[in-house]
């Protein structure tokens, strides 16, 4: 199996490169931040959108997860936010003629960037089947297509409704609820390759799969550690947060394979003097191989165990639940073994321990460098040990944080969009309703791609995201959506999934986060939840992108009332006239949204959801107390004369959404198809600077997979390692190749050889 780069659209993916920067934002992120949005919006809607974002009565920035803070800034927002913003406010669009002009078989021989470039699309759209192109078609009739193919199923199980992380609450209830009154839990979301390797390991360790600190803990905390994370890129306000727990005198350390620059030093944006100078934020940095984290926090738990008066014994005693077990493991743990693990020097792990035993108050701040290896789930288990050994769950200034990353991906789960339902959701769905939801469990993101590979499921429903890019092994996945009946995506922009269709296929285009809503009931808002458990309202201002958009929460209501007819007791009518009508329903059945309305009305800002252990040192697990756990340590083994893959992130895209072809901090323009190398590596491989080369990766199964022509580029990260950008490199991930437990695409470590292009 084999991918080349698109060919026949005018995007030249020539990579050019200098040095990696030190700092991020200041003054270039300002420039480029303007300069991206002139382009997609026009002065007046630049300033008209921009001024709206993150503030207490304007949208929910559509970028990342991170909360927003009491006290914000006029301009509550960072380069990669407004980058996001500008791309849903584009003017550009698309129509009815773009359609007639660009067959299927065209649009799929386009990149993903020029894809996003062409705008918002105006029009649902069919393509029938034997169709070549996409045609207009009425929401009527697109909503009868959904129902002859949904009722033609020979069991609900044989369709699959998957969910992106940027769905508010309200329509993420309403789409559960219409797939459970239907019949399935099928509902896979994006958390099913993000963050589900945390919510497995904290569900069953503290009794929540959600981080326990807030905005303050982390501004009062004497150590940060990042773990696997690059907030310069992906979560550019929390280097704020950073910055702030800095100057009250914390440390941080920063645990990664690669110097992020963002880590490094901080231009704060909002002040004369972070302009400037900026401010270093980490104190030690840990270059640790990839997937070399659980045999490091292993280690450190073990070096901690042997300091006397060093583990909080009452804490232990109190709350926890396995400390034997667990440290009988951790003392066994092994220097040599782990400096093997982790390609770390000896002083380092030391110097890091000295820190951990100066801490009163550690909180470990970690994102999909943590979430996407095989041994993620044991990995996480192992930082919480790290922080319950010393009491530092449900204490000011300490606890987990795992970084969510779509805008509303933690609200979507909270409001039930989860293949596993736990029975309590359910019964209270069941009551409210008087519907009988399925017990048995869904299919997740992986067995949704196995189920259309092997016809076990035919109807392919996607609420945003971009399905085929975003999941594993491309080509794979590509073959098995188009087995499909019937495609259907909710979409705002175009992207790669659209020209992977099923027999049929249906495009439905929707209202964005800066898009006004008016519906019967008058001018509506919907409603978030941030990485830090904070619920607070959203609303667009701009006029929507064309007058025949729907809302989700309307296309989903439609989509049921078509689906369901009469069968269905619920008022899918008052639902889309009025969505706190739907809060009011959701007060009802999801636990810590009681009087939903009210609250969100007295508390402009929004409100904090509970959490047990963070407020009041519950833990509601199965033994009713914290867990340790006592896995085996694992890391990667690599073959003689392979590399380790990790496949991430640019500064210029979101997730699948290409914004540019530049990756600013890492010294990368006007390409995305290169491959990090360390100089030893390379040149022990002889892989000089420039060079031309394939990645094949290599399976267990003997199976290979290749990613053709990648420039190399000697960059100092980790030895044995490299990285290249997602989604390029996913025709690389095998399916198979999963998270134990959480079943996540292990895209963080990939086996490859590189091999010269035959073209070069
Ligand atoms: N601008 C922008 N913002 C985004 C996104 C975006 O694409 N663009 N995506 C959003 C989403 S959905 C998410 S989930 C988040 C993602 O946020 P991140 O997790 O920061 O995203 P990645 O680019 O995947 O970066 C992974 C980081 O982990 C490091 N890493 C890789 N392997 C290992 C390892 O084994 N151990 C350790 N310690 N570190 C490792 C990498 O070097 C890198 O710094 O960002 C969200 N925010
Ligand atoms: N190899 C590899 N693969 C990965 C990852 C990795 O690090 N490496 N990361 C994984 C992670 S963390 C995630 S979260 C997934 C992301 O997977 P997805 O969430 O499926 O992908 P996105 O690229 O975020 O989806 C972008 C599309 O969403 C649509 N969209 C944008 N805004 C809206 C909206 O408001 N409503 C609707 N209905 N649609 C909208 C647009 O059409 C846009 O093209 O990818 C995963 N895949
Ligand atoms: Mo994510």
């Amino acid at each position: 199996m084999a991918s080349k780069p698109p060919k026949g659209d005018p995007v030249q993916d020539a990579p050019q490169v200098a040095p990696p920067q030190h700092a991020a934002a200041g003054l270039p992120a300002i420039g480029h931040t303007l300069r991206m949005s002139r382009q997609q919006m026009g002065v007046r809607r630049t300033a008209r959108t921009l001024l709206k974002v993150n503030q207490k009565d304007g949208f929910d920035c559509p970028g990342c997860a991170w909360p927003e803070g009491d006290k914000r800034h006029v301009a509550e927002f960072c380069e990669n936010g407004a980058k996001a913003v500008a791309e849903e406010a584009t003017l550009r669009r698309v129509t009815p003629e773009f359609f007639a002009a660009h067959p299927i078989a065209d649009l799929a021989t386009r990149s993903g960037y020029w894809l996003g470039q062409q705008g918002r699309i105006t029009q649902p759209v069919y393509a029938a089947e034997g169709a070549d192109r996409y045609e207009p078609v009425s929401w009527e009739r697109a909503f009868s297509i959904i129902a002859e193919e949904l009722t033609a199923l020979g069991s609900p199980d044989e369709a699959v409704f998957y969910t992106s992380g940027r769905t508010s609450n309200e329509a993420a209830f309403l789409l559960q609820l219409f797939a459970r009154e239907f019949g399935t839990n099928n509902l896979p979301d994006c958390s099913n390759m993000c963050h589900e390797s945390s919510g497995s390991a904290l569900t069953e360790t503290i009794g929540i799969g959600k981080g326990s600190v807030s905005l303050e803990d982390l501004h009062r905390a004497d150590l940060i550690i990042v773990a696997g994370q690059n907030p310069g890129t992906n979560h550019p306000r929390m280097l704020s947060a950073l910055e702030k727990a800095k100057a009250s005198g914390a440390r941080i350390i920063s645990v990664n394979p690669l110097p992020e620059a963002g880590l490094e030093r901080f231009k704060n944006p909002q002040t004369p003097q972070g302009m400037l100078r900026g401010a270093a934020l980490t104190d030690l940095f840990l270059q640790i191989r990839i997937g070399g984290d659980q045999a490091l926090f292993r280690l450190l738990n073990k070096l901690v165990l042997e300091t006397d008066g060093a583990v909080d014994q009452d804490f232990v005693r109190e709350h926890t639940h396995g400390y034997e077990e667990f440290a009988a493991a951790a003392r066994a743990a092994d220097w040599d073994e782990t400096l093997a693990a982790t390609g770390l020097e000896r002083d380092e792990i030391e110097r890091a321990l000295r820190m951990v035993l100066a801490s009163e108050r550690t909180i470990v701040c970690w994102a999909m460098g943590l979430t996407q290896h095989k041994h993620s789930v044991p990995t996480i288990r192992e930082v919480v040990n790290f922080l319950l050994l010393r009491g530092n769950i449900g204490r000011p200034g300490a606890g987990v944080c795992p970084v969510r990353g779509h805008s509303n991906v933690q609200g979507d789960r909270t409001m039930g969009i989860f293949e596993r339902p736990a029975a309590g959701f359910l019964d209270a769905l069941d009551k409210e309703f008087g519907i009988v939801s399925p017990r048995h469990h869904g299919l997740d993101v992986v067995r949704s791609i196995q189920a259309l590979r092997d016809g076990k499921a035919k109807v392919f429903f996607a609420m945003g995201g971009n399905f085929v890019a975003a999941t594993p092994d491309t080509e794979v996945t590509e073959a098995a959506v188009r087995r499909a009946r019937l495609t259907v995506h909710v979409s705002t922009k175009l992207n790669r999934s659209h020209a992977v269709t099923g027999t049929r296929a249906l495009i439905l285009p929707t209202l964005g986060r800066t898009d006004k809503d008016v519906q019967r009931g008058g001018r509506q808002f919907v409603t978030v939840e941030d990485s830090m458990g904070l619920v607070h309202a959203s609303r667009g201002n701009l006029p929507p992108a064309s007058p025949h958009l729907l809302s989700e929460p309307a296309i989903v209501a439609r989509m049921a009332r078509a689906v369901l007819g009469g069968a269905s007791a619920t008022p899918w009518e008052d639902f889309e006239a009025d969505y706190a009508t739907i809060r009011d329903r959701i007060a009802r059945v999801v636990p810590g949204f009681e009087d939903f309305n009210a609250r969100l009305a007295a508390n402009p800002g929004g409100f904090a959801l509970p959490h047990a252990p963070r407020d009041e040192r519950r833990f509601p697990t199965r033994t009713g107390k914290a867990n340790f756990t006592a896995a085996p340590v694992e890391y990667p083994e690599v073959p003689e004369g392979r590399l380790l893959l990790q496949t991430l992130r640019s500064h210029d895209q979101y997730n699948t959404t290409i914004y540019g072809l530049d990756d600013r901090y890492r010294g990368i323009r006007n390409g995305r198809r290169v491959v990090l190398v360390h100089p030893e590596d390379a040149r022990r491989l002889g892989l000089a600077d420039g060079a031309y080369t394939d990645l094949v990766s290599e399976w267990t199964d003997g199976t290979e997979r290749r990613a053709a022509g990648f420039r190399v580029v000697h960059y100092p990260t980790a030895r044995g390692c490299a990285a290249a950008y997602y989604p390029e490199t996913n025709v690389l991930v095998p399916l198979e190749s999963t998270a134990d437990v959480s079943n996540t695409p292990a895209s963080k470590s990939v086996i490859v050889r590189l091999e010269q292009s035959p073209s070069a």
